[in-house]
């Protein structure tokens, strides 16, 4: 049941199949209809708390104990979710097109899952899978710790049950929540929180596959295009020739400086990406 025209889906097909360089910007949206919530509408509070306001590094030394519990409930969630049909369309369009680049800014590891070749998908704000230490002088950094729960102190258990916010949170003494096996100082999630910047070989990457030269399409899907820098590869792509398709239960404002500022040769898709991202690559 979707308000899309024949038409404009089939020169869009048209597009992205004769497109060699194919740029895409995903964000929550697309992790949706598994279950995940996003950050700026009805899913972006959790319990009580704007997801936003978590994401940052003032809210992990204030309460490292509540953060864990964000993350580590996160971590549970996306255990859980199964990739959905967009992320498994995009995958296969990841595996026929060589000069195609994801950008994204989820850290659910659904994408992974649905098994998008790592040579054309950059994370940009890390992943609910990696850990680092707190301690500046440390260097540890760990990749793909899949542990529900990370430690036995934020155990989910029909006691502790935090999906429902009538169970109240714990305190959890620093001494129980993840500690560096280093330096034993407190473990962080490696993402990337408001005010941090980006891993430079994510940023470098990207510029370098812009600097190759045109740019044939653009695809955003599921994303505000509010966070900076992700949302500026909009504009980048823009600049470097491409059509732009947005996919997303809301129409993007139609202001020119707004990152999507959609002109007449580009494409709107509204619903569900998992229903309207085409899947033509077998
Ligand atoms: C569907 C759907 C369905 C729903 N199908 N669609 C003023 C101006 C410009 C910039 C700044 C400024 N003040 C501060 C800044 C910088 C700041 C920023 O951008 N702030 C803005 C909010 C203004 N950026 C940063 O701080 C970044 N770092 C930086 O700039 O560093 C500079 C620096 C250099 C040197 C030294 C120090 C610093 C870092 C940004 C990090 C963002 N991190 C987060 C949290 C990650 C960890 C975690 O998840 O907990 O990343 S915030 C959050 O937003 C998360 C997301 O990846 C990101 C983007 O959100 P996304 O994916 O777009 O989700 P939503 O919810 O916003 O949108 C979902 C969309 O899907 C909606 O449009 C729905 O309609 C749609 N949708 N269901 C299709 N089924």
């Amino acid at each position: 049941n979707l308000n899309i025209s024949i038409d404009s889906y089939t020169s869009f097909v048209k597009h992205l199949e004769s497109s060699t360089r194919i740029l895409a910007l995903l964000g929550a949206g697309l992790s949706a209809a598994s279950g995940i919530p996003t950050f700026r509408d009805a899913g972006g509070f959790w319990r009580e708390h704007d997801a936003t306001q978590l994401a940052t590094p003032e809210a992990f030394a204030k309460d490292p104990s509540l953060l864990w519990q964000f993350y580590n409930y996160r971590r549970h969630c996306a255990l859980k979710a199964v990739p959905n049909r967009a992320h498994v369309a995009l995958a296969k369009l990841a595996a026929k097109k060589s000069e195609y680049l994801a950008i994204s800014q989820n850290i659910d590891g659904l994408s992974e899952q649905a098994k998008h070749p790592p040579r054309n998908l950059q994370l940009v704000h890390g992943s609910l899978f990696n850990v680092k230490c707190t301690n500046s002088d440390c260097i540890f950094l760990e990749t793909g710790n899949f542990a529900d729960p990370i430690v036995p102190a934020l155990e989910l258990t029909e006691q502790y049950n935090i999906s429902d916010a009538r169970f109240p949170l714990k305190d959890i003494p620093k001494e129980d929540l993840p500690h560096c096996p280093k330096c034993r100082s407190l473990l962080r999630p490696a993402v990337v929180w408001f005010g941090e910047p980006l891993e430079r070989s994510a940023i470098d990457r990207i510029h370098h596959w812009l600097d190759v030269g045109k740019v044939d399409l653009m695809m955003v899907v599921g994303t505000s295009a509010t966070v900076w820098p992700a949302a500026n590869y909009i504009h980048a792509a823009r600049i470097a020739g491409a059509r732009i398709a947005v996919f997303n239960t809301e129409k993007p404002g139609m202001d020119d400086d707004a990152a999507m500022g959609l002109r007449e040769q580009d494409w709107f898709f509204e619903g569900d990406a998992a229903a309207t991202i085409p899947d033509t690559f077998k």
